[in-house]
């Protein structure tokens, strides 16, 4: 239960710091509620955008654009943008003068709607949330998928009713300005070294993920990954009732692999079994751990498993990452658009079963590549590049003794060589190590491309079989 109160903010002056997403939600939020509102940003909106520019001056509300910094005091609150640190000086100063600082998930939930499942991590978030999103649209529940995968958590609160679960997927950033945000469940599932520029190390970074469950009591419960040492360590100080999920151990009680099959044990000694790992549609041991850990919470978020284990039968991941896209011939398409560094991409590169055919390549960022190629590890039998960094790529497959790489003109081309070289088993994976931004506007665009090359080559391999079969 929230304990925040709405009209604690009606005539009080309220500074909000960011204006994209987040920011705007929380200015229409704030104006609603009758604060005299102040908004800040780096960026010089009065002339970037006509649209915001009006839409503020409709508010009534202050702008300090552009580098101009907003006076110390006189400050009630400031709302902080989940993309803004904190302890910028004019926000400490604010703070020093007296003003309560908070963000976009305290504020949703003070709003005291929605039951919140609350879900971070480092790597591994978005899915799972998406995922558990899913699970509950199955069963039939009053659900919303909300947070840093993308909609404002403050809008999906306020369209929320009592009982309508927010599925959240919340980032440290989020949780760096929360005080009494106390989900019903929540979710920690790994912690490595991520956002070390701004949270500093790795001691500070765990201490701000724990927040999640920093004021759960025991009637609330937090699902963990028992086979990672740093959340395990966390845990100790957690007062929810503890449920975790492990890929490597049977465990009395939680979600975990036996047999080969994803099993959930509520801890009286009987256990179920959902589907068999070899049937998830996500690939990899990382997907694994997403899977076990959607289960754990949908269980104990009440859902039955005969939902849960539908879902994971049919769940084919977030668009663009590591997304299987389809089968033609018996060759796999996987689409890692999302994938634009080395580092991601050799994750796609881990988690993906050997031959793979690789398209990468794309905009040039300086980055060294040779690392990466070491990473393929005898999985790739062919790369196919494309864009601004082929070349460069090429080289560095050259310096480290990979001399299966191939210069294409573009996706088409990588991708019909792809096809002309595999075999009944190998995947083709679109994963670029690279930005997009030298042949298309975003990863999404450079995704979608590649699906429908990939397409248009199904609707040809299967109307060659067909006029074949008539031919006989
Ligand atoms: N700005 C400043 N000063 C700064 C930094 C930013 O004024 O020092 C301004 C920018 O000029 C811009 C605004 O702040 O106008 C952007 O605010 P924001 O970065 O908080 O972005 P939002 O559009 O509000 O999006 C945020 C999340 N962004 C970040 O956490 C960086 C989105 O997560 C989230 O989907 C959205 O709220 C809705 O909840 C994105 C993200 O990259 C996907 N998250 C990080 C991640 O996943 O690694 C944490």
């Amino acid at each position: 239960m929230a304990t925040g109160n709405r009209h604690e903010y009606k005539g009080k002056n309220v500074l909000i710091v960011g204006l994209g997403k987040s920011g705007v939600a929380a200015t229409e939020y704030m104006s609603s509620l009758g604060a005299n509102i102040s908004v800040c940003d780096a960026r010089d909106i009065a002339n970037e955008d006509a649209q915001e520019a009006g839409r503020l001056r409709h508010l009534g509300a202050r702008a300090f654009l552009n580098g101009e910094t907003p006076p110390a005091d006189g400050w009630d609150f400031v709302i902080v943008s989940p993309g803004v640190p904190p302890n910028l000086p004019f926000i400490e100063a604010a703070v020093a003068a007296g003003a309560r600082l908070t963000g976009d998930l305290e504020l949703a939930y003070e709003l005291d709607r929605g039951v919140f499942i609350a879900i971070t991590g480092t790597n591994g978030k978005t899915t799972v949330t998406a995922l558990v999103g899913e699970i509950f649209r199955e069963a039939g529940i009053d659900s919303a998928v909300t947070g840093n995968i993308g909609e404002p958590v403050i809008l999906a609160a306020l369209a929320a009713g009592k009982r309508r679960v927010l599925v959240t997927e919340v980032s440290s950033f989020q949780l760096e300005t929360t005080t009494r945000f106390r989900p019903k469940i929540s979710a920690l599932l790994n912690i490595t070294p991520d956002h070390l520029d701004r949270h500093v190390n790795m001691e500070n970074y765990g201490a701000i993920k724990a927040k999640v469950f920093a004021n759960q009591r025991r009637d609330d419960c937090l699902i963990f990954n028992a086979d990672d040492e740093t959340v395990v360590r966390l845990t100790k100080t957690c007062a929810a009732t503890l449920v975790p999920f492990s890929r490597t151990r049977v465990l009395p009680c939680g979600a975990f692999v036996e047999d080969g099959q994803i099993v959930l044990a509520r801890g009286d000694g009987e256990t179920r079994s959902l589907i068999r790992v070899a049937d998830l549609r996500i690939p990899g041991d990382h997907n694994l751990e997403n899977a076990l850990a959607a289960a754990a919470i949908a269980h104990w978020g009440g859902v039955d498993a005969e939902a849960i284990a539908r879902t994971l039968a049919s769940f084919k991941g977030v668009a663009h990452r590591m997304e299987y896209v389809g089968e033609v011939d018996g060759v796999r398409f996987v689409n890692d658009s999302k994938g634009t560094n080395p580092d991601a991409a050799g994750r796609a590169i881990d988690a993906s079963d050997p031959n793979i055919l690789l398209i990468a390549g794309g905009y040039d960022k300086h980055a060294d590549f040779r690392p990466f190629i070491r990473r393929f590890n005898g999985k790739v039998s062919k790369l196919l590049l494309l864009g601004q960094t082929a070349e460069t790529i090429r080289r560095a497959a050259e310096e480290e003794g990979f001399h299966r790489a191939t210069i294409c003109g573009g996706m088409e081309e990588c991708v019909e060589r792809a096809f002309e070289s595999a075999r009944p088993g190998d995947t083709v994976l679109l994963s670029p190590a690279c930005a997009s931004w030298d042949m298309y506007r975003c990863f999404e665009e450079r995704g979608e491309h590649f699906k429908r090359v990939v397409e248009a080559l199904r609707r040809r391999e299967d109307g060659g079989r067909t006029s074949k079969r008539r031919e006989e």
